[in-house]
């Protein structure tokens, strides 16, 4: 384009109100934000701490932020008795636990892995589709055959607790198709983002998506730019609830955007809440939360209904921080 159709378009724009300036409130007012120096780690819930735990331990050693988060989620991955991620993992309505999870690094490098069956860590063939192929994303049977031909340990899922729920659930919900709800109980996903003592961004984000799912149904979590975004330039994101919904206004890749357009992580957090809110006429049980970071360490989160919170690990503190919300249940 010529330079001075450019400048023609670029006024257009700026009158139609396309190109506004940006007024983002930096201040940092809220409970749920805040700024560190150095290393730091977040994770959604309250699972998040023993997974910080582990990112901990390679941030300190000032290990990389992308070895901190898949070493962080893994803990997660492995704990029986969390419901919605790894080996835990609740099934779909045919009986199958099915795997999601995505990786991505301060080079914007990524990798992703969905309904994946019977495969212990996810994130970890997440992170072997990123540095041994040539591709992004491997699902179902192909990503199986990859973490197999990788030796990958396998799992067997649904484990038997699991599977006893699952039968009562089966005989009491004849209506599969019924409206689904994301509450407490059903989804408990680990976002983690981290920054390393160099200053690079990960993020890993792991789950077996909503409980009793149609089988083949994939959520916001292993997709890029839904369930996780990082930009070195600007930040990292990560989210959690129901996924179609942090889809629709591709949450975490928003929730970056908004940050490198003079957002903070908070504020960036709360207008992808507000676009989800925006675009549903039915809010009923309809739970996303985010978690951001910008590169140079603010940190913050929102959430559209009450109960989110997220475990935060830096040199001087490891908490649990209650994300601001919306509205209550
Ligand atoms: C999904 N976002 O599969 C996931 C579920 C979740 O906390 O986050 N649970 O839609």
């Amino acid at each position: 384009m010529q330079r001075r159709n450019f400048l023609k378009l670029g006024a257009a724009a700026g009158l139609l109100g396309l190109v506004k300036p940006v007024k983002a409130a930096q201040v940092m007012t809220h409970s749920s934000s805040g700024k560190i120096n150095g290393p730091i780690v977040l994770s959604t819930w309250i699972h998040g701490l023993d997974a910080n735990k582990a990112a901990w331990e390679v941030l300190k050693n000032g290990g990389s932020a992308l070895d901190a988060v898949e070493k962080g989620v893994r803990v997660t991955e492995s704990d029986i008795t969390n419901r919605s991620v790894g080996i835990g993992g609740r099934p779909d309505r045919d009986g199958h636990v099915t795997l999601d999870a995505c990786i991505m690094d301060e080079r914007s490098r990524c990798g992703s892995v969905a309904c994946l069956e019977g495969i212990a860590h996810p994130i970890s063939v997440a992170r072997a589709v990123m540095e041994k192929t040539q591709h992004v994303m491997l699902v179902g049977d192909g990503a199986r055959q990859f973490a197999l031909d990788y030796g990958f340990d396998t799992i067997k899922t649904p484990i038997p607790e699991v599977k006893k729920d699952y039968e009562k659930w089966k005989k009491e919900n004849k209506d599969v198709f019924k409206k689904p709800e994301i509450n407490h109980e059903n989804h408990d996903t680990i976002g983690m983002i981290a920054m390393d003592a160099k200053g690079n961004l990960s993020g890993a984000c792991t789950t077996s998506g909503w409980a009793y799912k149609m089988h083949g149904r994939v959520g916001d979590s292993p997709i890029i730019g839904a369930g996780l975004f990082i930009d070195q330039e600007v930040g990292a994101a990560t989210s959690t609830g129901l996924g179609e919904a942090i889809i629709r206004v591709a949450g975490s890749h928003t929730v970056v955007e908004l940050m490198r357009h003079g957002y903070s992580p908070y504020d960036a957090c709360k207008e992808a809440c507000m676009r989800i809110i925006k675009k549903h006429d039915d809010l009923t049980g309809l739970q996303c939360g985010f978690i951001a970071l910008d590169k140079e360490g603010n940190y913050g989160a929102y959430s559209i209904y009450a109960g989110f919170n997220f475990a935060l690990r830096t040199m001087e503190e490891e908490k649990m921080v209650d994300a601001t919300f919306d509205r209550n249940w």
